[in-house]
């Protein structure tokens, strides 16, 4: 996602620069700039961008913009300290959720900061390390970062109402389809369902999404993990069960040819986002006195996989 979107601000003539955790992705990025395909893989042109390792990232940019569209298994404890010593105080980060924790721990290490959240149903797919395929069209909603574990609100500072407008123009400049929502917290919770039931089941099963819909023992474990998780998000601010189960099903079949991010990261030896989706799931229900066997169970069986 962090290429498709430098690759599409910097083609609609934003100042762009990527930060990368690598040198050698740094220089590639530097010397040939991004390659941006289309859904079938058809190079639709190249983009140049500016290029730095994170520990090499310009300090103090006057009214910056970050992106922050890591994986919170990459949003480790040195990165995290060194984007409090580049950032300049008004630097506005808007980090893309997938579970819950970004917007916490960044409050955590870069305090006072103004922070969005966005979500988004946009498909990207890395096919190298300056290469990025625009795998599906869908949208792209950011609103105020809500906090669902233990920081106080004093670690989050909101950007104000033209902030809000100037980084949501970058977004539709660049060709996205882009919602300002006044609910962040329902569109971070819907998501945190759908991928607390697909990622750790497919992982388990390895199979592709579209396989969990096959059989009726794969659509009984989805839907008694569905029903536990989805009582949990209710008492965490998730608003409607409405239209719920059938969106899950719905995620299903649309990726049905996808492997879960969760399933590529087992088989690749990755740490996995297990702590932010399932293991959060618990955490949400232990501070609510709610009971969580199933997800405890989901997050216990994906450590052991990936040795965590
Ligand atoms: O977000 C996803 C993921 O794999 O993390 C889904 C929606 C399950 C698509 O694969």
């Amino acid at each position: 996602m962090g290429l498709l979107l430098a690759a599409r601000i910097g083609a609609a003539g934003f100042g762009t620069s990527v930060w990368t955790r690598t040198r050698e992705q740094a220089h590639l990025l530097a010397e040939q700039g991004i390659l941006l395909k289309d859904a079938q893989g058809t190079a639709i042109r190249r983009v140049s961008v500016q290029a730095a390792p994170i520990e090499e990232a310009p300090a103090n940019i006057d009214g910056l913009i970050v992106f922050n569209a890591l994986k919170q298994t990459g949003l480790t404890e040195p990165l995290l300290r060194q984007l409090d010593s580049v950032l300049a105080k008004n630097a506005a980060i808007v980090s893309f959720c997938n579970g819950i924790g970004h917007i916490e721990r960044i409050a955590a290490a870069v305090p006072g900061r103004p922070q969005l959240a966005a979500v988004t149903t946009e498909g990207a797919l890395r096919t190298g390390p300056a290469e990025v395929m625009h795998t599906g069209t869908g949208g792209i909603w950011l609103g105020r970062a809500p906090l669902f574990e233990g920081t106080s609100s004093d670690y989050v500072q909101m950007p104000t109402e033209d902030r809000i407008k100037g980084m949501a123009n970058v977004v539709r400049e660049a060709g996205f389809s882009i919602f300002l929502s006044n609910n962040m917290t329902e569109r971070i919770l819907r998501k945190l369902l759908v991928n607390s039931v697909i990622n750790p089941l497919t992982a388990v099963l390895r199979v592709r999404n579209g396989e969990l819909l096959a059989t009726e023992d794969r659509l009984r474990l989805m839907r008694s993990l569905f029903e536990e998780t989805l009582s949990i998000l209710q008492r965490s601010g998730l608003p409607s069960s409405e239209g719920l189960w059938e969106e899950l099903l719905d995620v299903c079949a649309r990726t049905a040819r996808n492997e879960s991010s969760m399933l590529q990261d087992v088989r690749n030896g990755r740490a996995t986002e297990i702590e932010a989706i399932n293991g959060a799931v618990a955490r949400l229900a232990a501070d609510r006195g709610l009971p969580a066997p199933r997800n405890e169970t989901m997050a216990g069986l994906i450590r052991s996989l990936s040795g965590e």
